[in-house]
């Protein structure tokens, strides 16, 4: 009798043969696996998609088909070279459809990239990378016309629904966590105004919503043998929203000296060459389709993704971890607190960062 996973890829037209399937990647969300051929050859990626977080997986799958065909036809026209490694592609399973479901579990499959490499430990270098990848990625996607990509999660990351959703867990108080939390959910509360002025100026019209990958790690990105940016992966998040995710979210999970889920606090800080060096690779691209307001609100967008997360994290602790996976009772507490005191160290660097935009679109 073949194993689990095996039966599940006789459901997709593969073309190749697989001997065994072997986990891969470390997520937070769903589960990766990637498949060896007889010959030792990895040639397919295979995916379990986490469909109580992503409920609407047929939204899900068909903006990541609209996502990898609109950037391999722009590709395609820039005459660009290698394009099987500089976007995914995922195969359809034996019904047509760009997932399968067995009943349990929602599954996809995509080729692998062969001769990449992903990094979970940043440089400078890979920073530069990885601002060049992601801003060309929203530049690719800048024309894709409103209506037709869906949010995947919605309200993923806007600010004033997560600080909804803290309130909420703060009044039911679900794991009778909340006097433990009380000076952070203070500490919280004293900055929610100022943390909302995305949806504000969307609102008065001011801040247009843009295509955003929302997952803005270095592991989201496969780089070559010379570690120059491929690819940008993990699409399941790509939706529109505000501008300042992609931004803010590289800096909070690039720059940080620390972990995201470090206990000892005196290791958490920002990191200002990574910071540059996103900046700099970032704005290589975004500088063209950004209006000047937005390129100024680049510095309070890594305090908003950070504080975001903050409220996330601290969120689910209240909630008692129902949403990311942990690996010890406290972790999400030690998660909420780690990210406040990256917050702190963004906050102190404000200035520091604002001159070091300016100093880039100067030139
Ligand atoms: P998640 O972060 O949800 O686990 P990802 O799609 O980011 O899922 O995949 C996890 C890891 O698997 C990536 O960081 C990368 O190292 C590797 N990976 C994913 N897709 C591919 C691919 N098509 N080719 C090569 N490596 C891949
Ligand atoms: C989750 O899948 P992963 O681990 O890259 C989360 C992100 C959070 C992150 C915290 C769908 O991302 O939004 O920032 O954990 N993804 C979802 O590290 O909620
Ligand atoms: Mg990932």
């Amino acid at each position: 009798m073949k194993n689990e996973y095996l039966q599940i890829l006789d459901q997709f037209n593969l073309g190749g043969q697989v001997k065994e399937v072997t986990p891969f990647g470390n997520g937070h969300i769903n589960d990766t696996f990637k498949t060896v051929a007889p010959d030792g050859e990895s040639r397919y990626i295979l995916q379990r998609i986490n469909h109580s977080i992503f409920t609407r997986v047929d939204i899900l799958q068909s903006n990541i088909r609209t996502v990898t065909s609109h950037i391999r036809k722009k590709l395609e026209e820039k005459g660009e070279s290698d394009i099987d490694r500089k976007v995914l592609t995922f195969l359809p399973a034996r019904d047509g459809k760009n997932f399968y479901c067995d009943g349990k579990n929602y599954w996809r499959v995509c080729l692998m990239i062969p001769r990449s490499q992903s990094f979970e430990k940043i440089t400078p270098e890979l920073a530069c990378q990885a601002g060049k990848a992601f801003g060309k990625f929203q530049y690719m996607l800048s024309d894709i016309p409103k209506g037709v990509l869906q949010e995947t999660i919605p309200d993923f990351h806007n600010m004033e629904f997560r600080l909804q959703q803290l309130k909420g867990a703060v009044v039911a108080n679900t794991a009778g966590r909340l006097s433990q939390v009380q000076t952070l959910v203070n500490e919280i509360e004293s900055r929610a105004e100022g943390m909302c002025i995305q949806e504000r100026l969307y609102r008065e019209g001011s801040l247009k919503k843009r295509i955003n990958h929302c997952d803005t790690k270095v592991n989201n990105i496969l780089f070559d043998e010379d570690g120059q940016a491929l690819c940008v992966i993990d699409l399941d998040t790509v939706m529109p929203g505000f501008v300042l995710s992609d931004f803010g979210d590289f800096v909070r999970t690039g720059a940080n000296t620390g972990l995201e889920d470090d206990e000892d606090l005196s290791r958490v800080g920002v990191d200002m060459d990574i910071f540059k060096a996103y900046a700099k690779g970032y704005l290589e691209y975004a500088r063209s389709f950004l209006t000047p307001l937005e390129i100024r609100l680049l510095p309070y967008g890594a305090r908003l993704l950070t504080y975001m997360q903050t409220v996330r994290f601290l969120t689910d602790y209240l909630n008692g971890d129902t949403y990311y996976k942990i690996n010890r009772p406290d972790h999400n507490l030690i998660r909420t607190k780690a990210q406040f005191k990256l917050l702190l160290s963004l906050e102190a660097a404000k200035e520091k960062m604002k001159a070091y935009i300016k100093s880039v679109i100067q030139g």
